[in-house]
């Protein structure tokens, strides 16, 4: 069994597993380098040679647990025919969204869009580097990609769901897309581990743009119905449904077999709350300053979770200007904690 299986399967403590959000991108050189030649985001993400090899960019220089596929939460929506772009300086930028063109597309079509991101996982997960570590699948939440697909840019830049969503679709209209979101975010699912994902992720960046009255609508069932689909497929689920407002609420709704934590989550008090096995939290700024404040951080919720299942990440992706030494000395941390 793989360190992080025997965290979520046995619930050991002994040791934590380490992998990163966004351990595969811009803070390592490698990665920039093979991004000034292909300066299309999708292509990239689209091109089943050069995918593996980012994918395990981090694995040759850290000691890591897991690899995750280098895709992007947004290949969904491309494969839904929604025109995806990624401009510099900007993020993502999607076409309109046409909402008979999305209800009519056929499963083989998706399929075969996507089908250089699964060679990709194939190939990574039967490269020798990965034996005994997982590799994670991934996929956006419904209610984030229906964030993307609506709003058609990060809502960093600007949002306001009632105008960009609530207001501007029918109740009936937001269900059908929702509905057929899920349906493909089950595809998707499927293909990952049907091609050699040990683990699934499931990423709800913007969980907490909404409205607490909306979840059980928007986050809680649309994501019941993944987790339940994923676990029927005999592979553990991790939800990340960051800044949520009751982190022990959702756990209890939707069962996931991990929970991911942001950085504004109390670690003790989590500890103390949820009881199945906790990943991350640890804020990625901290690892843009001096190594004693990152010593300490770390050492920090190693403590906390020292009784508790737990699989050491962030509480959210590395961010681009990380030296690459710091996350070899985090690695190395974690490791040697006892
Ligand atoms: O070179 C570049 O500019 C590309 C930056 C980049 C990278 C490295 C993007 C664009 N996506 C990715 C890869 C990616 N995205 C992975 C690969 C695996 C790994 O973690 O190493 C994963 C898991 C994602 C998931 C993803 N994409 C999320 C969920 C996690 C999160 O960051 O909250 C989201 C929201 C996206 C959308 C997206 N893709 C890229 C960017 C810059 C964004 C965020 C835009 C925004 O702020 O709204």
């Amino acid at each position: 069994m793989t360190p992080i299986h025997r965290v979520i399967k046995n619930k050991t403590t002994s040791i934590s597993p380490i992998w990163f959000m966004r351990q595969a991108g811009r803070y390592l050189p490698e990665f920039r380098e093979i991004r000034k030649s292909n300066p299309n985001f999708i292509n990239l993400c689209l091109n089943e040679k050069i995918t593996p090899e980012i994918t395990l960019q981090p694995l040759n220089r850290f000691n890591l647990d897991a690899a995750i596929i280098f895709s992007d939460i947004l290949m969904v929506p491309h494969g839904l025919n929604q025109k995806v772009e990624f401009k510099k300086n900007y993020g993502p930028s999607l076409g309109d969204l046409e909402l008979k063109k999305i209800l009519e597309i056929k499963e083989d079509e998706f399929n075969n869009k996507l089908l250089p991101v699964y060679k990709a996982i194939d190939i990574v997960s039967k490269n020798e580097i990965t034996k005994n570590k997982d590799v994670i699948g991934f996929v956006g939440a419904p209610w984030t990609i229906l964030v993307y697909m609506l709003n058609k840019k990060s809502p960093k830049l600007e949002i306001d769901i009632n105008k960009t969503i609530f207001d501007k679709f029918k109740e009936a209209e937001l269900e059908m897309i929702l509905k057929t979101v899920i349906k493909f975010l089950k595809i998707h699912i499927k293909n990952q581990i049907d091609n050699g994902a040990s683990l699934i992720q499931i990423f709800d960046s913007w969980a907490g743009l909404l409205n607490e009255k909306l979840y059980s609508k928007y986050i809680f069932n649309p994501t019941i119905e993944l987790v339940e689909f994923t676990k029927s497929l005999n592979v553990p689920v991790i939800c990340f449904p960051r800044n949520i407002k009751d982190y022990k609420r959702f756990c209890e709704v939707v069962k996931p077999d991990v929970v991911n934590i942001d950085y504004d989550v109390d670690p003790k008090e989590i500890s103390n709350k949820i009881k199945i096995p906790i990943q991350g939290g640890l804020d990625p700024k901290i690892l843009l300053g001096d190594i004693a404040q990152l010593k300490k951080n770390a050492i920090n919720y190693l403590k906390i979770f020292k009784d508790h299942p737990y699989i050491f990440n962030l509480g959210h992706g590395v961010l681009p200007e990380t030296d690459p030494k710091t996350i070899d000395y985090l690695v190395k941390l974690v490791k040697d904690f006892k």
